[in-house]
């Protein structure tokens, strides 16, 4: 049944208005829309995460709008580089908290506050590659731009610490035939994740957006059905342009992000998954029927 909650204050003057406005603005509270009524004008902000907290007792709270904070420290700091009022300094609460109220226009207190301890611990991969293997799917078209991934993608799993030799790379011949040889390797079992490497260019692919739909489809299928990570590294790029700037000029190396994520769900794959569709059967590496395609 319920919608939605607003508070609705009253601010004195136009500049103060605008004061409040701005504080809320550098905040990065997100602005709604504006409105005008006949008699005065007004506007809300939305806030991430929105509470009514009723309380019994006979504590007294400083303000009626509070805004919980993850750094106050540097909200304090703007508060003072914006020049608003703040009542008192930060002050340790019976709560387990630092509360900091600040006025910026009469009659509207705000005190923003901070958790000393924050409550939610969650559960995260790690950037350590140590002991795992991996998989590398990378298409030979564009290979100019491909290839520029592929060393992207390697160094950042010897960086993470893998090694040379639990790094498995098989080459395709196009984007299109990533997934089916993607999910070949998954099903073998011998892989932490399979990274897929490739680049798709709209201006020499009239069939572009048929094949980019059914690469993403096949390779998020195939690390759904697996149960093996899988990351993508395949660019849908406009022009050569744009994908040269996400092989390693402007925007970084997708390969490099790719394969940083492939770490990172491996590890968390390992923290959290009870068991694998297709468990990892660790042999030694000179064993693997893949060892002619290592690099
Ligand atoms: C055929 C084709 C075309 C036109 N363009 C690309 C491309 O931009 N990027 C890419 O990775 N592959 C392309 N391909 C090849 C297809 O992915 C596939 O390899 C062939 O259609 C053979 O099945």
């Amino acid at each position: 049944m319920i919608k939605g909650m607003t508070t609705i204050r009253h601010v004195a003057s136009a500049k103060e208005y605008a004061a409040v406005n701005s504080l809320l603005d550098s905040l990065g509270f997100e602005r709604g829309k504006p409105w005008k009524g006949v008699k005065s004008q007004g506007g809300y902000f939305l806030a991430p995460v929105g509470k009514l907290e009723l309380y019994t007792g006979n504590e007294s709270f400083p303000a009626d709008i509070w805004v919980e904070v993850t750094d106050l420290d540097s909200v304090y700091e703007l508060l003072n580089r914006k020049k608003v009022r703040i009542v008192g300094g930060i002050e340790p609460t019976t709560w387990g908290s630092r509360v900091l109220v600040a006025e910026p226009a009469k009659r509207i207190k705000i005190a923003f506050w901070q958790k000393d301890r924050p409550e939610e611990s969650a559960v995260e991969g790690e950037l350590n590659a140590r002991d795992m293997r991996f998989a590398v799917v990378v298409a030979r078209w564009n290979s100019f731009i491909t290839e520029r991934l592929l060393q992207g993608a390697l160094d950042a799993l010897r960086r993470s610490g893998c090694r040379s030799q639990d790094i498995n790379v098989v080459r395709v011949p196009g984007s299109f035939e990533i997934p089916s040889q993607a999910r070949t390797l998954a099903e073998t079992g011998k892989f932490d994740a399979v990274i897929t490497l490739g680049c798709l260019i709209r201006g020499d692919t009239t069939h572009y957006e048929h094949i980019a739909t059914e690469v993403t489809r096949g390779i998020g299928q195939s690390a759904q059905e697996t149960g093996v990570p899988h990351t993508y590294g395949v660019l849908t790029c406009e022009t050569l342009e744009q994908a040269l700037d996400r092989a390693g000029l402007k925007s970084g190396n997708k390969g490099f992000e790719a394969a940083i994520s492939a770490v990172e769900m491996a590890s968390l794959k390992r923290k959290t998954g009870t068991h694998a569709r297709t468990p990892i059967h660790r042999k030694p590496a000179s064993k693997s029927k893949t060892k002619g395609l290592q690099r």
